[in-house]
């Protein structure tokens, strides 16, 4: 049955945690399809994220995994997307965690590279998977916890800040925030609103206008995370908190849940177009393309 199971997820997600285990059966010989085998290649090569289900707690992890620092582009956003929307029409999914597979970073926020020197149809076209990853993850019924093992400016925060729950390693190096304005760009309403329903509106508003990252126990202490925890600790302490936030009935949470964050939803729902056309015609301008250019800059002269 475990195995049935193990077999149905894995090529419903395609996870590629099914073969050690497979191996480890104890069975002598074992046999594995060239379908099974092939979803593996294809998820250790190309896959920006990695999925794994246990359908014994009905949770699933999952993993980013595209260096070198898990920034948002097209492509990951696309796959984050199909890979929650999966989990979500699965009933036995209940709960999601969130984390990173790539040392010091959860997530460098949208890639930058999809924003500079593009046309503005590509950068429609952007915008729309950036709303579609926020409006997928802040609705989700799934119990949701990011577990922050990294760094997580800008739209790491926000996809942080997506879920129910936030857990970051209690490394000094670490930090998070909304620091849209140190790059001269400006953090749209969902954003803002996203940050203000969690840390509240003076606090958003010095945060926002500064371009604040915050350490980690700064960010514990504005209640921008819940809890903090030795980096080895992150995930363990993860799935522990997601088994009591499961203890709660389904049905109940997810209606305070949706009670909670559904206006702030339906304000993008209403606006997504003029939200899609606000970001092409503000990314486009000259001034803005300039201070995107500086601040590439200075990251790769930061790294020299
Ligand atoms: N996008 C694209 N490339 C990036 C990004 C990014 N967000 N972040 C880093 N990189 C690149 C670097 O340029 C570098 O490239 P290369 O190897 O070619 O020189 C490579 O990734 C590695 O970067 P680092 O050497 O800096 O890696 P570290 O491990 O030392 O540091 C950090 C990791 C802390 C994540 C660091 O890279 C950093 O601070 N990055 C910038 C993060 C940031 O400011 N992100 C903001 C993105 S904007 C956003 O998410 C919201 C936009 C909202 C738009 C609203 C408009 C209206």
């Amino acid at each position: 049955m475990a195995l049935r199971n193990a077999l149905r997820n894995s090529a419903k997600y395609g996870f590629s945690g099914l073969l050690p285990q497979l191996s480890s059966s104890g069975h002598g010989r074992v046999c594995v399809s060239p379908f099974l085998l092939s979803q593996r290649r294809n998820n250790s090569t190309s896959s920006k994220i990695k999925v794994d289900f246990d359908s014994s707690t009905g949770v699933a992890v999952m993993r980013m995994q595209s260096p070198p620092v898990n920034s948002l582009s097209l492509d990951f956003l696309t796959e984050f997307s199909i890979s929650l929307e999966k989990l979500e029409m699965d009933k036995s999914c209940r709960g999601l965690i969130i984390t990173s597979s790539l040392p010091k970073v959860f997530s460098a926020g949208l890639d930058i590279m999809e924003m500079y020197a593009k046309s503005p149809e590509s950068c429609g076209v952007f915008w729309k998977a950036v709303q579609e990853m926020w409006l997928k993850l802040y609705g989700s019924n799934m119990v949701t916890i990011a577990a922050i093992n990294g760094s997580s400016p800008a739209g790491g925060c926000l996809m942080s800040l997506g879920c129910d729950y936030r857990i970051m390693a209690e490394n000094p190096r670490y930090s998070i925030g909304l620091n849209e304005t140190q790059l001269g760009i400006v953090a749209p309403f969902w954003f803002k609103d996203t940050m203000v329903n969690t840390v509240g509106h003076r606090t958003t508003e010095m945060a926002l206008e500064l371009g604040l990252l915050y350490s980690a126990p700064e960010a514990l202490k504005i209640g921008l995370v819940d809890r903090l925890v030795p980096e080895d600790q992150v995930l363990t302490t993860a799935t522990e908190t997601m088994a009591k936030w499961l203890a709660i009935p389904d049905h109940a949470r997810q209606i305070t849940k949706s009670m909670m964050r559904k206006p702030t939803i339906d304000k993008l729902m209403s606006n997504r177009e003029a939200d899609i056309h606000n970001f092409v015609s503000f990314i486009t301008k000259d001034s803005i393309q300039k201070s995107l250019r500086m601040y590439l800059e200075m990251l790769k002269k930061r790294k020299g």
